[in-house]
């Protein structure tokens, strides 16, 4: 069906979680919904506040801005706007944002009837994020534990997080993590360069090929072949683990692990089989 003929079938109201009719429309290509409306309030917001902070710090030069969270000190309370307050504003407005976002998708979701995985796999990243800057300082119990907003700042934020355990290569989620992160990125190479490789043919006269010559090319090269739904089934479980890990492996620095990661693995020098 033409994409737009497609359109006017399912451009119909309902499927919205929040509000009945209210701002169940669309504006040109994009649906809005309630959540598109909070998307906007809070992603302005977030960004007019992050222009606030810049303009109240010494300097404009975009690698240099930085707004950082509040005093160690403060705790877990409220802290005036010029000293982590601000920080703790755009912190709101950003997981307001993201969240808003990710249930706008959700309604898509309901008005297609189609699954909710993209919405998930969004909810991963978000979970990745709000555990460096929720999670992980809840339980140490300071917001000063999130990381600054600022290009050269965040870097040295997660330089410093990583010496405080000594190398954080050591922290076995770490190393999940990336080893997913390396997975996902085989995965997609491989998928990417097989669907080209039948579906793009160098030659204009060519025939694209079907996916049986995508089986039987794996097949003949490792004897097995995941199939077409297959590799989109392990692309995406290969890509939630590394933000899932990601996640992990941050709150555990800290809240549930002190010391040096490389200290983590004395558990297996200690193992009474050795002695
Ligand atoms: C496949 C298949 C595809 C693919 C790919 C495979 C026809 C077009 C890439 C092969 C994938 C395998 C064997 C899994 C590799 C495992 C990891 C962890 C990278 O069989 O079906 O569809 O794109």
């Amino acid at each position: 069906m033409a994409l737009l003929s497609f359109e006017r079938k399912y451009r119909v109201r309902g499927g919205t979680l929040i509000g009945g009719d209210l701002f169940d429309f669309w504006v040109g290509p994009f649906y809005v919904g309630f959540f598109g409306v909070t998307t906007i309030f809070f992603s302005v917001l977030g960004t007019v506040l992050i222009f606030f902070g810049a303009a109240l710090g010494p300097t404009w030069n975009p690698w240099l801005i930085n707004i950082a969270p509040p005093d160690l000190s403060y705790g877990l309370a409220f802290a005036p706007l010029q000293e982590g307050g601000l920080w703790q504003v755009i912190t709101i407005c950003a997981i307001g944002a993201f969240v808003s976002w990710m249930l706008r998708e959700v309604e898509i979701c309901r008005k297609l009837g189609i699954g909710y995985h993209v919405p998930f796999a969004f909810g991963v990243a978000i979970f990745a994020y709000v555990s460096l800057v929720v999670i992980r300082p809840l339980l140490l119990g300071a917001w000063g534990h999130g990381f600054p907003y600022g290009i050269f700042s965040h870097l040295d934020w997660v330089s410093n997080f990583a010496y405080q355990y000594l190398h954080f290569h050591y922290n076995p989620a770490h190393m999940i993590a990336v080893t997913f992160f390396f997975a996902t990125v085989l995965a997609l190479a491989l998928h990417g360069g097989m669907v080209l490789s039948a579906t793009n043919p160098a030659d204009e006269n060519e025939k694209v090929k079907t996916p049986e010559y995508e089986d039987s090319f794996f097949r003949d090269f490792i004897g097995y072949s995941i199939g077409t739904l297959g590799i989109h089934r392990l692309g995406l479980i290969l890509a939630l683990n590394a933000g899932f890990w990601s996640a992990v492996c941050v709150i555990i620095s800290g809240p549930f692990w002190t010391k040096g990661w490389p200290e983590w693995w004395s558990w297996w020098l200690n193992l009474p089989i050795w002695s």
